[in-house]
């Protein structure tokens, strides 16, 4: 990814970020100052923000403002940092690092974990409700799109399976459809959510080659994170390696080696590229996916 494309996945992130930090900021409840102190602690602990990029990424494709997709944008980065804070929680992958910092229970204990998930995951709707850029109709599209990748047939079926694969091993149907529920389907809604802040119908013709292109890279993004959790280190993924080994995780490198998982994602990568080739601006898109397959956290 060349200089420019990085400094302009830095300027997308920092305009989520802001946006987040502002999002508790007028609580006057002493009571609940506890809870937004664990719900910000995990939001605002860095992350690559690729949900929101993604989102913002699809808008301007379309030629949407990037105030429309801000709120979408937000909702995305809200459910995703929900879900680590789950995925992390004792009775789940007990796991203690994540973005480089003690993760959410560790440092607020379990109680206060599982509710700043709970919340983060609710406020998200609502933030998408407000959004005032666009038709009521378009956000309860955009609520429905949300909640169909976080439901049962989402991250919290997709994480089901997960754990259903720590007692028994997955054949590869079961192990692709954890994955496509359990990390696709967030990606993929992070796409059609910039589609419909642009004013995209998700009937219209453009959406087959958007689906393409974000199923591609959610599968190959899921690849790419088995990989790095047998070849990276912790400075450089902020989280421990290894987990899904201990764990006895059903993961790709279950069925291929490492340098076949990486051929693989690298031909996802591709088909996800050749989806948007004929659209005008979709270089930043075409090099996210490419940066998604090489990167190293
Ligand atoms: C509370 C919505 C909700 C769901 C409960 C716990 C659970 C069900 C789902 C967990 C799903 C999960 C953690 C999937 C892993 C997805 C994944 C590859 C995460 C890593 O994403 P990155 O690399 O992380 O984008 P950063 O930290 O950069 O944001």
């Amino acid at each position: 990814m060349n200089s420019q494309m990085i400094q302009n996945m830095k300027n997308d992130a920092e305009l989520v970020n802001s946006s987040l930090k502002k999002l508790y900021s007028d609580n006057c409840d002493e009571e609940l100052l506890k809870i937004i102190e664990a719900m910000e602690y995990s939001l605002m602990a860095g992350g690559k923000r690729i949900r929101p990029i993604i989102a913002l990424s699809f808008c301007r494709l379309f030629g949407g403002r990037d105030e429309a997709a801000l709120p979408y944008a937000m909702a995305l980065e809200m459910v995703h940092t929900a879900s680590l804070i789950h995925d992390d929680l004792p009775c789940i992958d007990n796991d203690d690092l994540r973005r480089g910092r003690p993760t959410n229970h560790v440092v607020f204990g379990e109680s206060t974990a599982l509710l700043a998930g709970d919340g983060l995951l609710m406020d998200a709707y609502g933030v998408i409700a407000e959004n005032k850029l666009v038709s009521a109709e378009i956000n309860i599209q955009a609520i429905k799109v949300l909640s169909d990748c976080t439901g049962t047939h989402g991250l919290v079926g997709g994480e089901f399976i997960d754990a259903m694969g720590e007692t028994l091993p997955l054949g590869l149907g079961s192990l692709k459809k954890m994955d496509e529920y359990k990390t696709g389907a967030l990606i993929k809604a992070s796409a059609l959510l910039g589609c419909l802040a642009a004013g995209v119908s998700l009937s219209d013709e453009r959406i087959k080659d958007v689906n393409l292109y974000a199923e591609n890279i959610g599968l190959a993004f899921q690849i790419v994170d088995d990989v790095l959790d047998v070849i990276g280190s912790a400075e450089e993924l902020g989280k421990n390696p290894g987990a899904d080994e201990k764990e006895k995780k059903s993961t790709y490198l279950s069925f291929y080696t490492v340098d076949e998982a990486v051929k693989y994602a690298k031909e996802l990568t591709r088909d996800a590229v050749n989806a948007l080739s004929k659209y005008e601006n979709s270089e930043f898109l075409r090099e996210l996916a490419i940066y998604l397959t090489d990167r190293r956290n």
